[in-house]
């Protein structure tokens, strides 16, 4: 894994082993030793790149994550192995089987949730099995699709009560960008309470801890799963009194794609036009929230804080989501697109590849190589090169794709979990399973203009 990539098909093969090393069977470990379990997010980004190899694995990947879906249709961010216990924290700490009767009875989870990418990888494997007419995939397409139907319902109830158009995020772990300066002024005011002690497992497997989280955002992560699991993770019990609860903009956005994707799947599958209305719903309303948080001094989207009332006003690639919005006004299109390729994103002066960073370099809350700060995510760019592609911005999308490929394609990115942006030195873990998955995709997508 440490040799040159000389070429596309070595990268393709780099890989595909590195799927297949974290392949425990049905699913796939986020990364060899820092994530031992099921993740929710990661498994939909694993599924859309195993889907240009192996439809029948990549379908088996999102089957296992939602034999794990509560009874209220909500999808746990961790499904836990029994087999791995080197994480923290672990099944205990959450408790969700003895805190909620909606947890499934025979398998531990987490009681949080994560974007949900997971109909965008749904509609990408429906759509290549009925190109090769491969029946016996496209009857398991039919057999899931009602989960992430409960799925989507549970989202726009539990999580928008008030109809606002945006999700409810009670936790910075559900927004998937755990360590982003989004959270830093409202998890400031969460003030911690009696916490058992507890041994932290990740800085274990990460040499340098400025790439982790710090010992008192940990506290304050752990203080917040106690307040859920004290509400006994129900949505009504949590909004009257948790101290975090953020409208999440990239969430939302993602919600509203995949909402305008699993209605075409719904189409497909001859669904009652009522529950196809009621997606399209969903992607009309999420979008409309979205372009609503668009701030026009900063031209980005920004989370609205629930507790504080008020905007978060700070430049991160969340801001961008309106890329993700379907049919986004033509306006409005431009100016995102104008700002990834400027000078806060992609366009950033001294970047290594121009590529999207996970906040604007030189923005307050910024640091090169700090998880969620500043390094760059190739999932991330992913999900804003297929939004550029949804468009039709085929140069934009051409050029992220290159960028992207361009780097881990270096001989020391050995498909990192992040990178940092001005040296592209490899960060977090090596042979993280969704940077190995949309490198597949991107080149099986193939170079377009
Ligand atoms: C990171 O999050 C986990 C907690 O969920 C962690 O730091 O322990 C995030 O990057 C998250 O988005 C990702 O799904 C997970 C596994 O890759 O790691």
């Amino acid at each position: 894994m440490g040799r040159p990539l000389g070429s596309a098909d070595d990268l393709r093969r780099a890989a595909l082993a590195v799927l297949a090393a974290n392949d425990l069977g049905g699913w796939t470990k986020p990364a060899p030793r820092l994530y031992p379990h099921q993740w929710s997010w990661d498994s939909a980004f694993i599924a859309i790149g195993l889907a240009n190899v192996d439809l029948d694995r990549a379908l088996r990947e999102l089957e296992t994550l939602f034999e794990a879906q509560w009874a209220d249709g909500r999808v746990p961010h961790i499904v836990f192995n029994p087999q791995a216990g080197d994480y923290f924290p672990g099944p205990d700490w959450w408790a969700s089987t003895r805190t909620s009767a909606a947890a499934p009875r025979d398998m531990a989870t987490s009681g949080l949730i994560q974007p949900p990418v997971h109909a965008i990888a749904l509609q990408r494997i429906q759509r290549l099995a009925s190109q090769r007419r491969a029946e016996a995939i496209e009857a398991r397409v039919k057999a899931l699709y009602p989960r992430m139907v409960a799925w989507h319902r549970y989202l726009a109830s539990a999580r928008d009560p008030v109809g606002s158009g945006l999700l409810l995020i009670y936790h910075p772990w559900e927004s998937g960008t755990d360590n982003s300066p989004r959270w830093d002024s409202a998890l400031s005011r969460v003030t911690v309470g009696e916490l058992p002690a507890y041994q932290r497992h990740d800085l274990k497997h990460v040499e340098d801890p400025s790439e982790r989280p710090t010992h008192s955002e940990y506290d304050r992560y752990l203080w917040l799963v106690e307040l859920l699991k004290q509400a006994g993770y129900d949505d009504p019990a949590i909004q009257r009194s948790h101290p975090f609860q953020i409208r999440d903009v990239l969430m939302s956005a993602i919600f509203a794609a995949a909402s305008r994707a699993l209605a075409e799947v719904g189409e497909w599958l001859e669904r009652d036009a009522a529950e196809i209305q009621e997606l399209t719903g969903f992607a009309r309303r999420f979008g409309a929230g979205v372009q609503r948080a668009v701030d026009a001094e900063l031209r980005l989207a920004l989370d609205w804080d629930d507790r504080a009332g008020q905007a978060v006003r700070v430049e991160t690639c969340a801001g961008l989501a309106p890329l993700l919005v379907p049919d986004l006004p033509s306006d409005l299109l431009a100016t995102m697109v104008e700002r990834l390729r400027g000078d806060g994103f992609a366009g950033a002066a001294g970047l290594a590849q121009r590529i999207v960073p996970s906040t604007v370099p030189g923005s307050p809350g910024f640091h090169a190589r700090s998880y969620w700060r500043g390094p760059a995510w190739p999932m991330a760019n992913w999900l804003f090169w297929w939004a550029l592609r949804q468009h039709g911005q085929r140069s934009a999308a051409a050029d992220l794709r290159t960028e992207n490929l361009s780097l881990l394609e270096r001989p020391t990115s050995r498909f990192a979990e992040y990178f940092e942006p001005y040296t592209a030195e490899p960060l977090g873990s090596l042979e993280q399973s969704w940077t190995a998955a949309v490198a597949l995709d991107w080149l099986a997508a193939g170079d377009e203009v």
